[in-house]
């Protein structure tokens, strides 16, 4: 089998409720839609999120670094040899999102013409996620409404709020609204997206001491090494690296040099192949991981599962894969439904993903 063709489709579908967070905000899912086809006809799907504000790209850049430079690299080679198309495709650096789409577009494929599901290629372990949900910048009763309505509605009870503003009583007072709300009925952390200076952050950590928060991520800057270094000192709560870690590599520098205790794998900076080489190395380094969002629709959503529920690491808490809830529509043909606050892996072969064509063809920008 070889690869034949790789497309990249730009897309976009607004947001009925935009995320709001310290390094940026997402009214709309202007994405990457990857397909890559094969000369038996079968063809692998995934979607990649631009997000400049993490890593740089934008949905221009990975459209054109898609078709311009990984394509004719890659086309004519068997998408079972992953290792040789990651090979082609790191001559070139950064471009995370671009490179995971074309990897898991692969992993679709090799799913698909053995008959197995992408959850059980990878290791099979449960065939389905409980759900976590971040909750975007807003007043504290609002974040409160919003969070008691995911409980009754979805049966979610693992919320991740966004904090990161100044003065830190802004976020404090979130913390505090959702957690009287809702009791110890919901399991609550932070995701600071760098927003907070180290001493902030300290100081928002001793105010809300009384919160129970279960995790800390990315309070401060990546780049304030000692900073982060001072907090994990002094904390008594997990310090989960995110935008800090984009390669194993970074991995190893957070974890050995003290700045984070645990590790947020996002499938759609690190696609399957990376996020495999990410989970092996934090179970070789004794740290817990999350399963993160890049505020993926539902095909990266779906990428995210597939891959959370083929580990007991990646399964055990819950996979924050509830963004898309808030897009005004999706391009599946059967929609992803969260009951129970849980998430079921799909049996087909590989990633299972039913792309609606006519979705597709109203929500697609190059045509
Ligand atoms: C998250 O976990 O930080 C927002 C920025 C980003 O890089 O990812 C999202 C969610
Ligand atoms: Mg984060």
């Amino acid at each position: 089998m070889k690869i034949t063709q790789v497309e990249a489709i730009p897309f976009a579908i607004p947001y009925r409720k935009p995320l709001v967070f310290a390094s940026g905000e997402v009214h709309t899912a202007a994405h990457i839609l990857v397909r890559v086809h094969t000369d038996d006809g079968l063809v692998g799907t995934a979607e990649a999120p631009p997000r400049p504000f993490t890593y740089g790209e934008t949905q221009a850049s990975i459209k054109e670094v898609v078709e311009s430079i990984f394509a004719p690299a890659i086309t004519g080679e068997s998408p079972y040899d992953r290792e040789l198309v990651h090979a082609r495709m790191a001559r070139t650096i950064a471009n995370p999102t671009a490179k995971s789409a074309v990897d898991m577009a692969l992993w679709d494929i090799i799913g698909q013409a053995t008959g197995v599901s992408v959850t059980q290629l990878l290791g099979g372990f449960t065939d389905r996620m409980q759900v976590s949900h971040m909750l975007g910048f807003d007043e504290p009763e609002k974040m409160a409404d919003e969070a008691e309505r995911m409980l009754e509605t979805f049966g979610i009870s693992t919320f991740k709020v966004k904090v990161g503003r100044t003065p830190i009583e802004l976020d404090v007072a979130v913390c505090r609204a959702i957690r009287e709300r809702l009791g110890d009925r919901i399991e609550l952390y932070i995701d600071g997206n760098r927003g907070w200076t180290a001493s902030e952050s300290a100081r928002a950590l001793r105010k809300m001491d009384d919160l129970d928060l279960s995790m800390a991520e990315e309070l401060n800057p990546a780049d304030d090494v000692l900073g982060r270094r001072w907090l994990v000192e002094q904390s008594t709560i997990p310090f989960v690296a995110d935008e800090s870690v984009s390669t194993p590599a970074d991995v190893t520098r957070e974890i050995l040099g003290g700045s984070a205790t645990m590790v947020s794998i996002k499938t759609a900076r690190t696609g399957f192949t990376t996020s495999q080489r990410v989970h092996h190395l934090a179970e070789s380094l004794g740290i817990e991981v999350v399963m993160g969002n890049q505020i993926d629709g539902q095909v990266g959503s779906l990428c995210s599962l597939a891959f959370g529920a083929a580990y007991q690491s990646t399964s055990r808490r819950a996979g924050e894969l509830s963004n898309f809830l808030d897009m005004s529509d999706d391009l599946l043909a059967t929609p992803l439904e969260i009951s129970n606050g849980e998430l079921l892996v799909r049996q087909a072969p590989g990633l299972g993903l039913d792309i609606d064509e006519d979705k597709l063809t109203r929500y697609r920008q190059d045509r």
